[in-house]
């Protein structure tokens, strides 16, 4: 049976000229408050990305490196809100000659709110021409748990962990999203032996509704109340360096933590590391039911 994976990722604008697009996309058509616009504009100005896109050239080292370790399984990277988008990837997958393409998603706990919808995406740009092996989430796999304790192991701060957080509604549907980030930050301390941690969610976005919380910032006020003087974020619900890493956290977290006096570091992201590629080729020879080599 010919498979073929389709690798998804959010996405991120190439150059500033892209951001209004961008915007647009993950608005859904609805309309943006000048003030939003141009606040979006300047972060990635400020992030520097006419310089280079970090994300888009991550996920596509990741692309790569699966591709590389899954040998006979090609790869096709699928976007949610920018180019090359999902249904370019699974008309590619399709072209492949593959019978079954295998929907991963580079974020691990599902959502109604996010991976719903690149699944609907993807399903939508399949229509039936090949069967569909979709991994929803992948919050609690081993390697995954490992990877990130090995991260935090040993620290002397407060670990953070942080995720995106959500408009609060999610929970009234029964949504297993907050639930499955604080499984993996349960797991990871404890596979780490940490003393020490708590969670947070971060990058709320202005809709006018209330979202899920803590957020970050404030709970580095009541950490600091409670007299933790150093802590160390380990994001759980991002696998590589974007906007919401290398601004949320790094930039405006770590001003509030500095005008706190608060010690403020952050782990290393997965990004394309030959660790994290394993786990995702874990999850893809699983699902396909395929032995794995190790
Ligand atoms: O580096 C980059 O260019 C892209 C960084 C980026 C990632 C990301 C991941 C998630 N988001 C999730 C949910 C929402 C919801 C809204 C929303 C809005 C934005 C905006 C930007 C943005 N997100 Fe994002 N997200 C990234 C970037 N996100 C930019 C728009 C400006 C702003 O609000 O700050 C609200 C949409 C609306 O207004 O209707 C909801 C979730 C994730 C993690 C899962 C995933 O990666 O898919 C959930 C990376």
């Amino acid at each position: 049976m010919k498979a073929a994976v389709v690798l998804m990722a959010y996405g991120s604008p190439e150059r500033l000229a892209d951001v209004p697009a961008y915007y647009s996309d993950i608005r859904g058509g609805r309309p943006i408050p000048a003030e939003l616009m141009a606040d979006l504009v300047e972060r990635y100005r400020r992030l520097g990305i006419d310089d280079g896109s970090p994300l888009n050239a991550i996920t596509e080292e990741t692309r790569a490196a699966l591709e590389r370790e899954l040998v006979d399984v090609p790869v096709f990277t699928g976007m949610k809100h920018w180019a090359p988008r999902i249904a370019d990837a699974v008309d590619r997958a399709v072209a492949s000659g593959a019978e079954t393409v295998v929907g991963l998603v580079l974020a691990p706990h599902y959502s109604s709110m996010s991976i719903a919808g690149y699944r609907q995406q993807l399903e939508d740009a399949l229509g039936g021409r090949a069967e569909l092996a979709f991994i929803e989430s992948w919050h609690d796999e081993p390697g995954f748990v490992d990877l990130l304790a090995e991260r935090v192991r040993g620290t002397e701060g407060h670990v953070v962990f942080t995720a995106h957080s959500l408009p609060a509604r999610i929970l009234e549907s029964g949504d297993p999203y907050k639930e499955q980030l604080l499984e993996t930050s349960q797991l990871v301390a404890e596979r780490a032996a940490l003393e020490t941690w708590s969670f947070s969610f971060q990058s709320e976005s202005q809709t006018g509704e209330p979202w899920l919380g803590p957020d970050i910032i404030d709970h580095f006020r009541e950490l600091h109340g409670e007299g933790v003087r150093d802590v160390l974020v380990c994001p759980v619900g991002f696998v590589a360096d974007h906007l919401e890493i290398r601004w949320d956290l790094d930039h405006e977290a770590a001003e509030q933590a500095e005008a706190l006096g608060l010690g403020f570091r952050r782990v290393e992201m997965p990004n394309a590391d030959p660790a994290f590629v394993q786990v995702l080729a874990g999850l893809v020879r699983r699902v396909l039911a395929v032995p794995s080599e190790a």
